[in-house]
């Protein structure tokens, strides 16, 4: 039991998580996707990334940290789809939009390992999450390390919101199902995650 913890299972229809699909590869091609490395050691992610909205979060031997261009490009990051802020209307319930759509694309392979995620000012706003392609083994704890996880298969077009407690717990991704999936033609999985970032006005 994880209290703030929402999962949505086929949340999107086929036709939306295809829409989707063309928004984010409309993204990718101002935006490609990048790997970002680890703060101090510099070593590479398994993962890719890219961003669209206001901002994005970044990785690199520097540290991490939410900037509003690319980090190859050096361009802004691409609007965020009006379909992914409906979505965060449609379920975030909190009155302000979010500013940052993480995109992470996940080979057969790739991982993420356990983390939280504290780098937002606006600790008070869920995160929605979207999975888009083949299933991912997501793996869900407390607040301290060593609390007790379990693990859930995310497939394509499930929605998953972290509100409340839920949103200081650790969390990762184990593996990922190499069989291809709709609405990808490739194996792989590529995972959405909408957040506020600021704190917003008052
Ligand atoms: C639980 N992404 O980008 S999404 C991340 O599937 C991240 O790519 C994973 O963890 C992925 O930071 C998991 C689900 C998720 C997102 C944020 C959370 C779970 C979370 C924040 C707190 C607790
Ligand atoms: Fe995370």
């Amino acid at each position: 039991m994880t209290e703030g913890l929402g999962l949505y299972p086929g949340y999107l229809d086929a036709p939306a998580q295809s829409a989707l699909l063309s928004a984010i590869r409309h993204a990718l091609s101002n935006a490609p996707l990048y790997r970002p490395s680890m703060p101090g050691s510099g070593k590479e992610f398994s993962v890719r990334m890219s961003n669209c909205g206001p901002l994005g979060w970044v990785s690199d031997r520097t540290g991490y940290r939410y900037q509003d261009h690319h980090p190859d490009t050096k361009q802004a990051w691409p609007e965020m789809p009006p379909a992914l802020l409906k979505l965060w209307q449609d379920l975030a319930g909190y009155p302000h939009p979010p500013e940052a759509c993480l995109i992470n694309w996940y080979e057969p392979g790739a991982r993420m390992g356990l983390h939280r995620d504290q780098d937002e000012a606006a600790r008070e706003a869920p995160v929605v999450s979207i999975s888009l392609g083949g299933r991912g083994l997501f793996r869900i704890g407390g607040p301290k390390r060593r609390d007790p996880t379990r693990s859930v298969w995310l497939s394509s077009g499930d929605v998953v919101i972290l509100a409340g407690s839920a949103r200081q717990c650790y969390h990762g991704i184990d593996r990922i199902d190499p069989t291809p999936a709709s609405p990808l033609v490739v194996p792989g999985r590529l995972n959405l995650t909408l957040r506020r970032v600021t704190q917003p006005p008052r």
